[in-house]
Protein backbone atom coordinates (compact mmCIF):
# COMPACT_ATOMS: atom_id res chain seq x y z
CA UNK A 1 0.00 0.00 0.00
CA UNK A 2 1.19 3.42 -0.71
CA UNK A 3 -0.49 6.53 0.86
CA UNK A 4 -0.76 10.28 -0.19
CA UNK A 5 -0.77 12.59 2.26
CA UNK A 6 0.24 16.12 2.96
CA UNK A 7 1.44 16.92 6.79
CA UNK A 8 -0.68 17.27 9.38
CA UNK A 9 -3.92 17.02 7.14
CA UNK A 10 -6.94 15.30 7.28
CA UNK A 11 -4.52 11.87 6.08
CA UNK A 12 -2.54 12.16 9.15
CA UNK A 13 -5.51 9.69 10.53
CA UNK A 14 -4.82 7.20 7.60
CA UNK A 15 -0.85 6.91 8.91
CA UNK A 16 -2.06 6.62 12.71
CA UNK A 17 -4.43 3.81 11.49
CA UNK A 18 -1.48 2.16 9.26
CA UNK A 19 0.78 2.58 11.94
CA UNK A 20 -1.91 1.21 14.38
CA UNK A 21 -2.81 -1.58 12.02
CA UNK A 22 0.98 -2.59 11.76
CA UNK A 23 1.02 -2.88 8.06
CA UNK A 24 3.38 -2.04 5.71
CA UNK A 25 2.94 0.91 3.72
CA UNK A 26 4.55 3.54 1.60
CA UNK A 27 4.43 7.24 2.08
CA UNK A 28 4.31 10.13 -0.95
CA UNK A 29 3.97 13.76 0.63
CA UNK A 30 1.80 15.70 -2.11
CA UNK A 31 2.20 19.67 -2.25
CA UNK A 32 -1.22 20.66 -2.32
CA UNK A 33 -0.96 23.95 -3.96
CA UNK A 34 0.86 22.35 -6.99
CA UNK A 35 -0.54 18.85 -7.56
CA UNK A 36 2.77 17.66 -7.43
CA UNK A 37 4.19 14.78 -5.20
CA UNK A 38 8.00 15.72 -3.74
CA UNK A 39 8.90 12.20 -5.46
CA UNK A 40 8.06 14.08 -8.60
CA UNK A 41 4.74 12.80 -10.19
CA UNK A 42 1.76 14.25 -11.13
CA UNK A 43 -0.59 13.79 -8.65
CA UNK A 44 -4.39 14.42 -10.55
CA UNK A 45 -3.01 11.58 -12.40
CA UNK A 46 -2.90 9.57 -9.56
CA UNK A 47 -6.09 11.45 -8.01
CA UNK A 48 -8.04 13.03 -10.26
CA UNK A 49 -9.43 14.89 -7.32
CA UNK A 50 -6.14 16.36 -6.27
CA UNK A 51 -7.49 15.79 -2.67
CA UNK A 52 -5.42 13.67 0.47
CA UNK A 53 -5.50 10.93 1.80
CA UNK A 54 -5.34 8.48 -1.38
CA UNK A 55 -4.18 5.36 -0.94
CA UNK A 56 -2.76 3.10 -3.64
CA UNK A 57 -4.09 -0.56 -3.16
CA UNK A 58 -3.36 -3.94 -5.04
CA UNK A 59 -6.45 -2.81 -6.10
CA UNK A 60 -6.29 0.17 -7.51
CA UNK A 61 -6.48 3.79 -6.03
CA UNK A 62 -8.75 4.60 -3.15
CA UNK A 63 -9.75 8.11 -1.77
CA UNK A 64 -12.15 9.96 0.48
CA UNK A 65 -10.66 9.71 4.16
CA UNK A 66 -13.41 7.58 6.18
CA UNK A 67 -13.07 5.05 3.17
CA UNK A 68 -9.52 5.23 3.32
CA UNK A 69 -9.78 4.58 7.02
CA UNK A 70 -12.38 1.13 7.13
CA UNK A 71 -10.01 0.18 4.60
CA UNK A 72 -6.70 -0.25 6.63
CA UNK A 73 -9.05 -1.01 9.64
CA UNK A 74 -10.12 -4.07 7.39
CA UNK A 75 -6.70 -5.29 6.22
CA UNK A 76 -6.35 -5.78 10.08
CA UNK A 77 -9.29 -6.69 11.95
CA UNK A 78 -8.01 -8.49 14.91
CA UNK A 79 -6.80 -4.76 16.20
CA UNK A 80 -10.89 -3.75 16.30
CA UNK A 81 -9.84 -0.49 14.60
CA UNK A 82 -13.52 -0.90 13.09
CA UNK A 83 -15.92 -2.91 14.09
CA UNK A 84 -16.62 -5.78 11.58
CA UNK A 85 -18.91 -4.99 8.91
CA UNK A 86 -22.37 -5.70 8.44
CA UNK A 87 -22.90 -4.42 12.37
CA UNK A 88 -24.41 -1.75 14.36
CA UNK A 89 -20.97 -1.18 15.73
CA UNK A 90 -19.74 -0.36 12.13
CA UNK A 91 -22.74 1.49 11.76
CA UNK A 92 -21.73 3.94 15.24
CA UNK A 93 -18.02 3.78 12.83
CA UNK A 94 -19.54 5.24 9.83
CA UNK A 95 -21.79 7.83 11.82
CA UNK A 96 -18.88 9.15 13.43
CA UNK A 97 -16.61 9.31 10.66
CA UNK A 98 -19.62 11.02 8.54
CA UNK A 99 -19.71 13.91 11.49
CA UNK A 100 -16.09 14.30 11.65
CA UNK A 101 -16.06 14.66 8.27
CA UNK A 102 -18.53 16.86 7.20
CA UNK A 103 -19.60 18.86 10.57
CA UNK A 104 -15.94 19.13 12.33
CA UNK A 105 -13.46 19.09 8.99
CA UNK A 106 -15.41 20.38 6.34
CA UNK A 107 -17.96 22.38 8.19
CA UNK A 108 -15.45 23.87 10.39
CA UNK A 109 -11.36 24.01 9.39
CA UNK A 110 -11.73 24.05 5.89
CA UNK A 111 -13.46 27.35 5.81
CA UNK A 112 -10.72 28.54 8.42
CA UNK A 113 -7.64 27.76 7.02
CA UNK A 114 -9.16 28.15 3.25
CA UNK A 115 -7.85 31.80 2.34
CA UNK A 116 -10.33 32.18 -0.32
CA UNK A 117 -13.19 31.78 2.27
CA UNK A 118 -14.55 35.53 2.88
CA UNK A 119 -14.54 36.37 6.28
CA UNK A 120 -18.55 36.11 6.92
CA UNK A 121 -17.99 32.59 6.53
CA UNK A 122 -15.25 31.91 7.91
CA UNK A 123 -17.20 33.68 11.57
CA UNK A 124 -20.07 31.93 10.86
CA UNK A 125 -18.39 28.39 11.05
CA UNK A 126 -16.19 30.08 13.76
CA UNK A 127 -19.25 30.59 15.97
CA UNK A 128 -20.98 26.71 14.74
CA UNK A 129 -17.54 24.89 16.41
CA UNK A 130 -18.77 25.54 20.08
CA UNK A 131 -22.18 23.50 19.83
CA UNK A 132 -20.27 20.85 17.97
CA UNK A 133 -17.24 20.37 20.11
CA UNK A 134 -19.80 20.61 23.65
CA UNK A 135 -21.91 17.75 21.71
CA UNK A 136 -18.19 16.00 21.90
CA UNK A 137 -17.71 17.18 25.06
CA UNK A 138 -20.79 15.62 26.35
CA UNK A 139 -19.91 12.18 24.26
CA UNK A 140 -16.42 11.75 25.65
CA UNK A 141 -17.27 13.19 29.28
CA UNK A 142 -17.03 9.60 30.99
CA UNK A 143 -15.23 7.68 28.01
CA UNK A 144 -11.84 7.42 26.54
CA UNK A 145 -12.70 6.74 23.05
CA UNK A 146 -15.74 7.61 20.39
CA UNK A 147 -16.93 4.37 20.53
CA UNK A 148 -16.18 1.49 23.20
CA UNK A 149 -12.04 0.98 22.48
CA UNK A 150 -9.67 3.03 20.08
CA UNK A 151 -10.97 2.74 16.17
CA UNK A 152 -9.92 4.75 12.97
CA UNK A 153 -12.83 7.31 14.08
CA UNK A 154 -10.68 8.59 17.14
CA UNK A 155 -7.30 8.38 14.70
CA UNK A 156 -10.08 11.29 12.88
CA UNK A 157 -10.70 12.92 15.71
CA UNK A 158 -7.60 13.09 17.01
CA UNK A 159 -6.23 15.21 13.81
CA UNK A 160 -8.93 17.29 13.59
CA UNK A 161 -7.81 18.96 17.14
CA UNK A 162 -4.67 19.34 16.10
CA UNK A 163 -6.14 22.01 13.93
CA UNK A 164 -7.75 23.96 16.60
CA UNK A 165 -4.72 25.78 17.91
CA UNK A 166 -3.60 26.96 14.30
CA UNK A 167 -7.31 28.26 13.70
CA UNK A 168 -7.19 30.33 16.50
CA UNK A 169 -9.09 27.83 18.83
CA UNK A 170 -8.06 27.09 22.49
CA UNK A 171 -8.69 23.75 23.69
CA UNK A 172 -7.85 24.94 27.12
CA UNK A 173 -11.71 25.92 26.92
CA UNK A 174 -12.67 21.97 26.23
CA UNK A 175 -11.57 19.96 28.52
CA UNK A 176 -12.63 17.03 27.97
CA UNK A 177 -11.68 17.26 24.69
CA UNK A 178 -7.67 18.54 25.63
CA UNK A 179 -7.36 15.63 28.03
CA UNK A 180 -9.02 13.03 24.76
CA UNK A 181 -6.24 14.24 22.78
CA UNK A 182 -3.52 14.20 25.13
CA UNK A 183 -4.17 10.27 25.60
CA UNK A 184 -4.20 10.07 22.11
CA UNK A 185 -0.79 11.37 21.66
CA UNK A 186 0.43 9.10 24.18
CA UNK A 187 -0.25 6.39 21.93
CA UNK A 188 3.06 4.90 20.44
CA UNK A 189 1.40 4.69 17.06
CA UNK A 190 -0.12 8.46 16.94
CA UNK A 191 3.38 9.61 19.04
CA UNK A 192 5.10 8.11 16.31
CA UNK A 193 2.75 9.84 12.96
CA UNK A 194 2.34 13.14 14.70
CA UNK A 195 6.26 13.52 15.41
CA UNK A 196 7.12 12.22 12.04
CA UNK A 197 4.57 14.97 10.32
CA UNK A 198 5.26 17.64 12.76
CA UNK A 199 8.89 17.40 11.60
CA UNK A 200 7.99 17.56 7.93
CA UNK A 201 6.06 20.55 8.75
CA UNK A 202 8.86 21.97 10.12
CA UNK A 203 6.95 22.23 13.69
CA UNK A 204 9.55 19.10 15.13
N1 LIG B 1 -13.64 14.56 0.61
C1 LIG B 1 -12.25 14.35 0.90
C2 LIG B 1 -11.67 15.66 1.36
C3 LIG B 1 -10.21 15.51 1.72
C4 LIG B 1 -9.60 16.88 1.94
O1 LIG B 1 -10.27 17.89 2.16
N2 LIG B 1 -8.27 16.92 1.91
C5 LIG B 1 -7.59 18.17 2.02
C6 LIG B 1 -6.51 18.09 3.09
S1 LIG B 1 -7.20 17.88 4.71
C7 LIG B 1 -6.98 18.47 0.68
O2 LIG B 1 -6.48 17.59 0.00
N3 LIG B 1 -7.04 19.75 0.28
C8 LIG B 1 -6.52 20.19 -0.96
C9 LIG B 1 -7.58 20.51 -1.96
O3 LIG B 1 -8.78 20.37 -1.65
O4 LIG B 1 -7.23 20.92 -3.06
C10 LIG B 1 -12.06 13.29 1.97
O5 LIG B 1 -12.94 13.17 2.83
O6 LIG B 1 -11.05 12.57 1.97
Amino acid sequence: MELYFAPLSCSLATRIALYEAGLDAGFHQVVLSTKQTTDGADYLKINPKGQVPALLTADGILTEGPAVLQYVADQAPATGLAPPAGTRERSLLQQWLNYIATEIHKGVFFLLFNPAVPAEAKQFARDSLPAKYRFLSEHLAERDYLLDGFTVADAYLVTTLGWAQPAGVDLAEWPVLARYATALRARPAVARALGEELALAGRG
